[in-house]
């Protein structure tokens, strides 16, 4: 039985008595922290009845299930995501009214567990909350690292990297599961002795392992007491007792198995498009893929004796080519654990693994160096090193006489392991994330892999969640919404469909902008307490948050900014709708060219708001350390989506889909999920601008770009650039943004300038902005684009790609719950 959250009165009681007991003391002695703690366990309560419940019933009706394969997930704060799933928001925020606490400082008690880099790990958490939801088995598999993402400090315009101790203080959303530890070994070398039956025995000798340990966290769905799990994967050192008595012998590498344990889960890579081949990411993706796969093997035979009928009840889906280990390692376990024959582990692994591409960018593309792979996991190269030639068999057989062909299409070839190469040769399904994304597998980057086996090739555009997206991060617009429509869009987002009839009607178009009002003067109020800077909420709100990235082009919008300041000195009388200009990004410790866009943003905006002449009308703001807590406020306080990534680069961004939700206009290029945004809208309600995909990968093709003749035709792109390298905006430092400035423009540097063709597209990126002027100076003709937004916004839910996933790739049972 589901059970429900307790009514206001009763939590009133409930986390005073929480209060008292966790803490000896009357509640209005308790910190906001301990009230923090004191509601996580009474919501806790429901939430594992529930999870108890389901799991039960998950034994008994013995669906198919999916297991997300992920090095990421960025969940967010979990207290506020429980309540409004458990239904029970309200009712928590109004206990805590009557007992005088603002409910938002209590949730802000919660650290932001930041298990992810951005786009990729936070479509993991959307995917788990559908899942949940639309009541399908999953299982989320990843790993718990002690330190998340990085937390971002700006000084003197810089950024700063600070350590992310979210386990600093107990997580109360999370719960060791200690039965359920299983070994992972690394190192050594594999001895083989052949059987009496004929058939070869694999030993693995002079390894080093640690035990891999879950925690599981709850996933609660909308409504209906559906709660499935996410494990993270902790590693612990085997030989603790052996280390402390000392024992001869095997001291060293008890050492050894104890450092190797405690660096496993240290840190999250902080890189978003980039890989850096270090080995100890290696370790971490055989860690959690090895064990994920141990705990659902067990799982499965608890129940079921043959085990060639696993792709009946499980499917792996990995995200990105990260988990690509769990191809070799489902065949090591079905082979050398369980006992198959080569032929009936590869039938079993092939129908159980699927792959999802992230990226055509090239330094993301994963490989390894065959060394250090091999030295790493001898037994799972040997793996490799068979699939890998049976592979090149076929591809042989399909194409003969084409070796290049072969040597491009190879797992294993000038010396590295080819991470995606493995994943589309064993994965039965291999999908994009956009339309225009997959197309851009299909037919160039990986067309080869496309004409061997076109029928693997799937889209399935992205979509988010609009409980946390909206009913959490604006509840004012979701309480409209769900005056004028009802409550079916909460699970069924095509229904705001029906905000198309109140389009042409006066009064709602100005409750929408006054709710729109209202974010705006929560997100000002926000700034001016982190940045210290005055915001005007009747300005534009301008918006471009996500990772930081040249290929996301937050340099193509700062250069705009310091055209359009210098218009406004040259012209003061020209008619310019106030506005602010608001960026939040991350960049990677190690990226040099994005740090320094940050600190040119930066700089940029000192200048801009400390020049009292220009009254006003323009603002620059750089919010400090954007993640997912601050951006449920960002989104609904935008007027203006920024989306504007080189066309062809961006495999979906989703981002792009929570402004929509929350009524913001996009300007963009025709890249990722724009173009379906763009379908879905009409042209009358989206800014399009810049070069196509295809113009731009012909340019690639053709090397025929040359940056300069497009600052040579344009006087404006001349003075901004100039304005890079004279001290305008570092007056102490004139040459500090040279090396952008050579980005753009050296010939000589060994890369092709401008990479991302942002003097490219920067005239007609200038003329979108003039449009969304003149549009918004109309604001009831922008009232209308924006609610638009918001009516056409159906697709883009992670519901409905959720629900692709199952029909054409995972074909899971839903449960069943009374
Ligand atoms: O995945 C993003 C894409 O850029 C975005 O367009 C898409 O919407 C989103 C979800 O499909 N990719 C992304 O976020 N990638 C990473 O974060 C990432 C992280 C680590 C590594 C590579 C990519 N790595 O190799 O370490």
């Amino acid at each position: 039985m589901k059970r429900q959250m307790p009514s206001t009165k009763e939590l009133e009681r409930e986390i005073k008595d929480r209060v008292k007991s966790m803490f000896r003391k009357d509640f209005e002695d308790a910190t906001e922290e301990e009230i923090y703690r004191a509601c996580a366990e009474v919501v806790n309560d429901v939430v594992i009845d529930n999870w108890l419940t389901t799991q039960k019933e998950f034994v008994k009706q013995d669906p198919k299930c999916v297991y997300y394969m992920s090095m990421e997930f960025l969940i967010g704060r979990l207290l506020g995501n429980n309540m409004i799933n458990m239904r029970g928001y309200t009712e928590v925020m109004d206990a805590l009214a009557n007992l005088g606490v603002d409910i938002n400082l209590i949730e802000d008690q919660e650290p932001d567990p930041a298990l992810g880099n951005g786009g990729l790990g936070r479509l993991a958490a959307c995917f788990l909350d559908s899942l949940a939801t639309l009541q399908y088995p999953a299982y989320g598999c990843g790993i718990r690292y002690h330190y998340g993402m990085f937390k971002q400090k700006i000084n003197d315009g810089f950024q700063e990297e600070v350590p992310d101790d979210w386990l600093q203080t107990r997580y109360p959303f999370e719960l060791q599961r200690s039965e359920y530890e299983f070994e992972v070994k690394f190192g050594g070398w594999v001895r083989y002795e052949n059987q009496p039956d004929g058939s070869t025995k694999y030993i693995h000798e002079g390894y080093n392992s640690v035990i891999a340990t879950p925690y599981d966290m709850p996933i609660t769905g909308f409504d209906n007491g559906m709660v499935n799990t996410l494990m993270i994967w902790d590693a612990k050192p085997k030989e603790v007792f052996r280390l402390a008595s000392f024992e001869r012998g095997d001291y060293n590498k008890a050492v050894e198995d104890m450092n190797l344990a405690r660096n496993l889960t240290e840190v999250l890579y902080p890189n978003d498009n980039h890989i850096q081949g270090k080995e100890l990411r290696l370790k971490q993706q055989y860690f959690f893929v090895s064990a994920s796969l141990q705990r659902a093997i067990d799982k499965y035979l608890r129940y079921h004796n043959d085990i060639m009928r696993l792709p009946e009840k499980v499917v792996f889906q990995m995200n990105d080519t990260h988990p690509t280990l769990t191809v070799a390692e489902l065949m090591r376990l079905l082979m050398d654990e369980h006992g198959l024959g080569w032929d009936d582990a590869w039938e079993v692994t092939t129908h159980c693994v699927a792959y999802t591409n992230h990226t055509i960018m090239a330094e993301a593309l994963e490989k390894w160096p065959e060394d250090i792979f091999k030295g790493l996991l001898p037994r799972i190269y040997m793996i490799v090193e068979e699939i890998n030639r049976r592979f090149c068999e076929e591809i042989k057989a399909k194409f003969p006489g084409d070796d290049e062909k072969v040597h491009r299409m190879a797992i294993l070839a000038d010396g590295q392991v080819k991470m995606a190469h493995m994943a589309i040769c064993a994965g039965f399904s291999v999908n994009g994330v956009a339309a225009l994304h997959t197309e851009i597998l299909k037919n160039v980057s990986l067309h080869d892999f496309y004409e061997m086996y076109p029928e693997k090739f799937n889209n399935k555009t992205n979509g988010i969640t609009q409980r946390r997206f909206l009913m959490h991060g604006n509840y004012k617009l979701s309480d409209w919404v769900i005056k004028k429509i009802g409550r079916g869009w909460i699970t069924d987002l095509s229904q705001m469909e029906k905000l198309t009839m109140l389009l042409d009607d006066k009064k709602s178009l100005q409750q929408f902008m006054d709710i729109k009002l209202e974010n705006k003067k929560r997100l000002a109020k926000y700034i001016f307490d982190h940045n210290g800077i005055a915001v005007d909420p009747n300005s534009i709100f301008d918006v471009q948050v996500k990772r930081l990235h040249e290929y996301k082009r937050q340099l193509l919008n700062i250069l705009h900014v310091m055209y359009l300041y210098n218009q406004i000195k040259e012209h003061p009388e020209m008619d310019f709708y106030p506005t602010t200009f608001i960026f939040g990004a991350k960049a990677s410790a190690g990226y040099e060219n994005a740090k320094l866009i940050i600190k040119l943003i930066n700089n940029v905006g000192a200048v801009i708001n400390n020049d009292k002449s220009i009254d006003n009308k323009l603002k620059v703001v750089f919010i400090e350390d954007y993640r997912v807590s601050n951006a449920e406020w960002i989104f609904a306080a935008a007027d203006v989506s920024e989306q504007i990534s080189t066309a062809s680069k961006e495999a979906s961004g989703t981002g792009n889909m929570k402004f929509m939700l929350n009524g913001a206009v996009t300007i963009g290029t025709m890249d990722g999920a724009n173009v379906e945004m763009y379908q879905e809208l009409g042209g009358e309600n989206i800014f399009i601008f810049g070069m196509s995909s295809d113009e731009v990968i012909a340019h690639e093709k053709n090397h025929d770009y040359n940056p300069v003749d497009e600052m040579n035709k344009n006087p404006h792109i001349q003075k901004v650039l100039s304005q890079l390298v004279n001290g305008n905006y570092s007056i102490d430092n004139p040459e500090l943004f040279r090396p952008i400035y050579n980005s753009l423009l050296n010939t000589q540097c060994t890369e092709r300038a401008d990479t991302y063709f942002v003097l490219k597209d920067f005239a007609s990126y200038c003329e979108a902005h003039e449009k969304i002027q003149e549009a918004y100076k109309d604001r009831e003709k922008w009232a209308r684009m924006a609610l638009s937004n918001v009516a056409h916004v159906g697709k883009f839910s992670s519901d409905r790609t959720i629900q692709e996933y199952v029909d054409d790739i995972w074909h899971l049972d839903k449960l069943e719950l009374k």
